[in-house]
């Protein structure tokens, strides 16, 4: 008998015509937006509003030269606790999102550790000025040039570039929210033990974006758009594993220093 009450209690799923062999219902994909946009929202860090605010306070010339005076270790220093912290607000979308503490803690593990960075840079549109080019960093707006000590003038102007191309999307919150969880839930990720479960996942995720997206727009264009910034996103990522190496070498103790969290995450 129980295995029938499932079936009968979601019956209007089946006058929809979509509970047949895996379908998803319409009531299912909207479960699963209003799940991910939610959790999205509440570990955003900025509220739009916020946003919309800061948008007004840049850094003025002095202070940016201020920035590019720094020694490189204290930038290094500087920009590792911000990302260990937005990390952690990635975290806590990760753990909000339906399905994923379910996985097994191994895959979940894998999935924070490749897909947050990528996570971060989708975020990170959200705090990118693409008028002026400028970038949120410690409650201001700055250009490139306020991460010259860091000497990865090749790294920051990718992050840039992929910035100003996010926007030219004008992903709205809940395309975002939706993205970025898809992001998360890849299942090509190396070493994950249940990718089937994650491919699950990730396709009711990306049935639910793609139902998102056609509100407004034709959503075959804007998805295939989107997905072709992630082979860009790759590369940033790569690259900044390249310049942490670099600066392991160069700095050890400062690398030692750097947040637990950053360390685990690239290491
Ligand atoms: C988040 C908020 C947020 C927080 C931190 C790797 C390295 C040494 C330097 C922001 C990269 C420098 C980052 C701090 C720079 C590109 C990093 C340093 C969205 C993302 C955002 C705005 C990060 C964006 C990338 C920043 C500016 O909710």
């Amino acid at each position: 008998y129980e295995l029938m009450l499932e079936p009968a209690l979601f019956a209007h799923g089946a006058l929809e015509g979509s509970q047949l062999a895996g379908e998803i219902s319409v009531l299912e994909i909207d479960r699963i937006a209003q799940n991910v946009v939610k959790s999205h929202l509440e570990t955003c860090q900025y509220t739009a509003e916020e946003l919309k605010h800061l948008a007004w306070s840049l850094y003025s010339p002095e202070e940016i030269r201020a920035l590019q005076s720094k020694s490189c270790e204290a930038m290094w220093q500087q920009c590792s606790l911000h990302i260990s912290n937005a990390i952690q607000y990635v975290v806590e979308f990760a753990k909000r999102i339906d399905g994923f503490m379910e996985l097994c803690q191994n895959d979940q593990i894998i999935l924070l550790k490749a897909g947050c960075l990528e996570v971060l840079l989708l975020r990170m549109i959200r705090a990118f000025n693409p008028l002026n080019n400028t970038v949120l960093f410690e409650g201001k707006f700055g250009g490139v040039q306020m991460f010259k000590a860091l000497g990865c003038d090749d790294l920051i102007s990718a992050v840039f570039e992929l910035g100003r191309t996010l926007c030219r999307l004008q992903l709205s919150d809940e395309e975002l929210a939706l993205f970025t969880a898809a992001v998360l839930l890849s299942p090509d990720r190396p070493w994950l033990t249940e990718s089937k479960k994650v491919q699950k996942l990730q396709d009711k995720i990306y049935v639910a974006l793609q139902h998102e997206i056609q509100k407004k727009h034709s959503a075959e264009d804007k998805l295939s758009k989107m997905v072709s910034k992630l082979p860009l996103m790759k590369t940033i990522c790569n690259l900044h594993l390249d310049k942490l190496e670099f600066f392991r070498l160069l700095h050890p103790e400062t690398a030692m220093n750097f947040p637990p969290l950053y360390k685990e995450v690239f290491n």
